[in-house]
Order: C-alpha cells, then structure tokens, then sequence
C-alpha cells in the first residue's frame, strides 16, 4: 500500500481497537524517531560491558552470536552495529551522568530496515537506568500486536511497540524519557550513570519475553545467525550534567585550598552554585559570614576551623575542616 495523507487521516479516524497506538515508524507523521544527526543529541556512551548470548536459546549447539566488533559501541549512530543474541545484554556508561530534561533524555540506536512501505524487520531490546551500577529500573515496555510467532526477516509496526529499542529503523533512534520512571525508588533520574539493553527473546512461548502487561513481546524468532538478537549501534544522550545546570546538582565539591594552611596566607574557597560561607572556631564561636561565593580568607589566630558552606538554590549545607597552622 503506497503511503498517503488520505490514507494515514483514515487510520486516525477508524476504531483504535483496529490500529496500534504507538508512534509510528521513521519517516511517517507522527514519528518520534531521532535521527542520528540531531542537535538535541549532545554526547554518546563512551564505556560498556557486554554479555553476548545464544544465537537460537533452543538450540544451544549453534553457540553464541560473533557479529560487530567490540571497537564501535562507543561514540556516534552509523559506526557499526555489535550483535547482543537472545537474551544478550550490554551496559552503557557515558561522559557525564544524564539528567531529566523536557522529552526524551536519550535515545537508543538499532540496525532495523524497512521491508516494504510501512513494515521493517525490528529486532526489540528492554532499556534499564541506574544512578549506581546496582539498582536498576526499566521502562515499561508495551507491545499490542498479534501472537502470530515473527519470524527471521518478518515485517512489524513500529505504532505496536512503545518503551523498546530498536522500534526505529537504522540511523533513528527510539527516545527514552525518565519522566516515565519518576516515582521510581533507589534511582536519581536527574543523574543516570548506567543503561542497560537486554535483548527481548521473541518467542511467543515459555522462552519469550514479557511487557509491562505480562504479553509477550513478538519480535523475530528464531534467527540462528552470527548476528541473531538486537544489534546495538549506539545511545545518543540529549541531557546531561555537565556543570551547565547548577540548580539541580548539590554543591559539592568545595575546594578550600590550601589546608592546612600557615597563620597569615590566604585560603581560597571555590565552588560551584556556593552561596554563603561561615566560618565556625572550634569552641563554637562563628565569625562574620561572608556572602561572595569565591573568597581568600586571611585567619588572624591559628587553630581548627569548621566552614560551612549553603548553596544557592536549596537549602542544601555541607561542613568542613580547615586547620590554621602556626
Ligand atoms: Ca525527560
Ligand atoms: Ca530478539
């Protein structure tokens, strides 16, 4: 069916109960595909740790995947894809830590291609975020198409997918928005150091992979090739905390420099987002504050000093120890 205005205006009018919900595929009104040469994209992952698995989990005979060198999963879209396997996973670290901004905060390529007008061999990965390297949350992922097992090179619509990788054809990326996983506990979406990509297993079967909803996932299967599983190209970060915004970080570190310091030489303190400074002798008296937020101070006695330091946009304090030395 060639693709028309008229056409995709039927669509949205019919019965939703007819058509998948999710935006569509690269290329159609309505995507949210991110292309790789975006402007919103401002770095890429720069480390990782791969697991890579079984081509055919059944069929273990047929040992793990081999496709794509380990060399181009770090840096931008386009530089080659590495082969997870049925279950395989990959996780990702980046420059800086990435944060919530409006929309999406990054975006996950693939190697799907189109296989006629409006259907593309897609193969799906669940996405995960952690702020330590130990707990981690998952997007929850949804698929509303058929149980019709996809087999290896099947067509699928991407408006069936939402929350998965690898919905988008090659050179787009699918966005991934933390504000999805908000109320989620022992993670800070506003500084994300991890994400993980677990492939889904496509079988609609006891081997398969589940949604959100607890239905599996259909995405081709088997496909017992060297390059079976998800073919990860690269994540694309759109925020990040890199010292631009102040208000959402803590003021740490402050540098007080130098300390100990000799009775008479001025002691710097620095930071970032540092609003006020007090200073504290150890016998509890404090001394005039100072409210600039970069200061050499000169001690006029020597001895253990506490300086406490607030930030500009919260409440936020911290202490700490400066030595006067005779
Ligand atoms: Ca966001
Ligand atoms: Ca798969």
């Amino acid at each position: 069916m060639h693709f028309t205005f008229r056409t995709l205006l039927c669509i949205t009018l019919w019965p939703q109960v007819l058509w998948a919900q999710f935006a569509p595929q690269a290329g159609m009104m309505g995507t949210s595909a991110i292309f790789a040469d975006s402007n919103i994209i401002v770095n890429w992952a720069s480390g990782y740790t791969i697991e890579r698995s079984w081509q055919n989990i059944s069929d273990t005979t047929l040992g793990k995947v081999t496709a794509g060198e380990e060399w181009s999963i770090t840096g931008k879209a386009g530089n080659g894809v590495i082969s997870l396997g049925d279950g395989g996973t990959i996780i990702l670290t980046f420059p800086y830590g990435i944060r919530n901004g409006a929309g999406p905060d990054f975006t996950v390529f693939e190697n799907g291609f189109m296989v006629n007008d409006s259907l593309a061999f897609l193969e799906m990965a669940f996405v995960e975020v952690s702020t330590n390297g130990q707990k981690y949350v998952r997007f929850p992922s949804q698929y509303l198409g058929s149980s019709i097992q996809i087999g290896a090179f099947t067509g699928a619509d991407a408006r069936q997918y939402h929350n998965l990788a690898g919905k988008y054809v090659y050179n787009y990326g699918t966005p991934f928005n933390l504000d999805d996983i908000k109320d989620s506990t022992g993670i800070d979406i506003n500084n994300i150091n991890y994400v993980k990509i677990i492939d889904v297993k496509g079988a609609i079967s006891d081997l398969g992979s589940k949604d959100v909803n607890g239905n599996f996932i259909n995405d081709p299967w088997p496909t017992p090739f060297p390059s079976a599983g998800f073919d990860f190209d690269a994540i694309g970060v759109i925020y990040q905390n890199d010292g631009m915004a102040l208000s959402e970080l803590d003021i740490d570190p402050v540098s007080i420099f130098p300390n100990p310091a000799k009775l008479g030489v001025p002691v710097s303190i620095k930071g970032f987002g540092l609003n006020q400074i007090k200073i504290h002798k150890s016998n509890g008296e404090t001394l005039l504050p100072t409210t600039t937020h970069q200061e050499d101070l000169v001690f006029k006695e020597s001895g253990l000093y506490v300086i406490e330091v607030s930030s500009i946009n919260s409440n936020a304090k911290s202490f700490y120890k400066l030595v006067i030395t005779p």
